[in-house]
């Protein structure tokens, strides 16, 4: 079974998207499933719960350039190198991201296009975009989501520390006056997240001021409806993080019905990265957002795969500038099956077999179909050392009642492909 591995007949042509080619190379792993998704373009339509989403967005940084049709395609540089991921970075991982080929990948964040927007001379930008990632596959995980990221820097000889200071005094007043409470044990420099030494220190807080106050106001305007009719305050809550690019580094969580959601990350840009954008002199802050997630919340939205739903019953309950409450149409019922099987062992696998790996051909064979896959059972057989897992795949349509021979096909392609590419003895 291991040697049917590298047998496998890997595709030679290359690959042809939005009218480019890319060479093939053993970096390329992006599949017809994934492609398919990049035309649509969920965040420009502007009925859909994500394009709503994206346009109340842009009406809190109202006087921000707005950006929606940059290319998903980047290169690695643009999506790591730039950034300073560090050339051992798990993110850079075939397993986690989606490449063309070595060069050439889908972005995985919206902040690939920092450096490039930076150097255009952009102060304050707001650019919305699809990203892809390879995951487990659930209902909130998706290998195609959307994100926001939202810039602004200045250039410090120009009086924009008088504005910063005066913005912050206004931010801050309104805060005070809003039903929010604002949990944040991050407000001064620590030793884990300290400010960059080429920063003078009163300028980096007033930085970081300048960006939490107008988080805190988004967050306000995109949850804080209960609170602001008299409810419990709104709780926003300021945890340290970790970006190459930023230093300081936040993460923003939500409280909403009862659950801490996490909705964004943010820093204080690195000069390294404005230096290597031509831009050395400025400073300035910056934030990514995941949209789907605030989007499930406001608009009830139990499953991240609706989202791509073409069924009217869908499309129709969402009208440009509204957040409503999504009703859901009859459930249909879920089907299940197991798959168990015996991983390769490292000495056996030409390729070390990887859970994501899995999840790929699952979706590339079931697409939409499948709503999640959990690992149900593992064990490591004492004699041999070979590992067993037995795998559940819920199979459910959003749409339809799916028939127990469709289903079958589907899982025996999975069977017929898990066995033949990734090494696999099914028991
Ligand atoms: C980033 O992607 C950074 N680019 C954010 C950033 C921008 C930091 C600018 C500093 C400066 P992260 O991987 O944590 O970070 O994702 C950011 C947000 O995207 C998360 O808070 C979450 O809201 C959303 N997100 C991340 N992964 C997923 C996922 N698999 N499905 C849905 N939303 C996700
Ligand atoms: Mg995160």
């Amino acid at each position: 079974f291991a040697r049917s591995y590298s047998a496998r007949t890997t595709p030679t042509d290359p690959i042809v998207v939005e009218g480019k080619t890319y060479p093939r190379d053993a970096f390329s792993n992006v599949t017809p499933t994934i492609l398919s998704k990049l035309p649509r373009r969920l965040h420009l339509s502007p009925s859909h719960p994500i394009g709503i989403l994206r346009t109340l967005i842009e009406s809190h940084f109202a006087s921000f350039k707005h950006l929606n049709s940059l290319s998903p395609i980047v290169t690695v540089q643009q999506n790591f190198d730039d950034l300073g991921f560090p050339a051992d970075h798990p993110g850079r991982a075939l397993t986690d991201s989606y490449y063309l080929n070595q060069t050439h990948m889908l972005r995985t964040h919206t902040s690939a296009h920092e450096v490039e927007s930076f150097r255009s001379g952009l102060e304050q930008f707001l650019l919305t975009a699809d990203v892809y990632r390879r995951d487990e596959i659930d209902r909130s995980h998706y290998p195609v989501f959307h994100q926001m990221e939202g810039c602004s820097v200045f250039d410090p000889s120009t009086g924009a520390i008088e504005r910063l200071e005066k913005e912050n005094a206004e931010m801050r007043a309104a805060l005070k006056a809003a039903n929010i409470v604002i949990e944040d044990e991050t407000g001064e420099e620590t030793a884990t997240n300290p400010y960059q030494a080429e920063h003078d220190p009163r300028v980096a807080r007033m930085i970081a001021e300048h960006l939490k106050n107008n988080l805190n106001g988004l967050v306000l305007k995109l949850f804080g409806g209960r609170a602001s009719q008299g409810g419990e305050p709104l709780r926003v809550r300021w945890i340290e993080a970790t970006f190459p690019w930023t230093a300081p580094s936040y993460e923003v969580e939500v409280m909403f019905n009862g659950k801490w959601l996490e909705i964004l990350g943010c820093g204080v840009v690195r000069q390294t990265a404005l230096e290597r954008s031509g831009v050395g002199h400025k400073q300035g802050w910056a934030f990514g957002l995941g949209l789907e997630r605030i989007a499930m919340v406001l608009f009830s939205i139990p499953d991240i795969r609706l989202f791509w739903s073409e069924d009217a019953r869908f499309l129709s309950q969402f009208r440009e500038g509204e957040i409503s409450t999504f009703k859901p149409y009859s459930k249909y019922p879920e089907c299940y099956k197991d798959i168990t099987f015996w991983v390769p062992t490292k000495e056996e696998g030409v390729k070390e077999w990887h859970e994501n790996d899995f999840m790929e051909l699952v979706r590339d064979e079931g697409g939409d179909l499948v709503e999640s896959v959990q690992l149900i059972d593992e064990f490591t057989h004492p004699k041999t050392g070979r590992k067993s897992r037995c795998y559940r795949l819920n199979y459910r349509s959003m749409d339809r009642s799916l028939s127990n021979e469709e289903v079958n096909r589907i899982q025996d392609r999975v069977i017929e492909r898990v066995t033949g590419e990734m090494g696999v003895e099914v028991r």
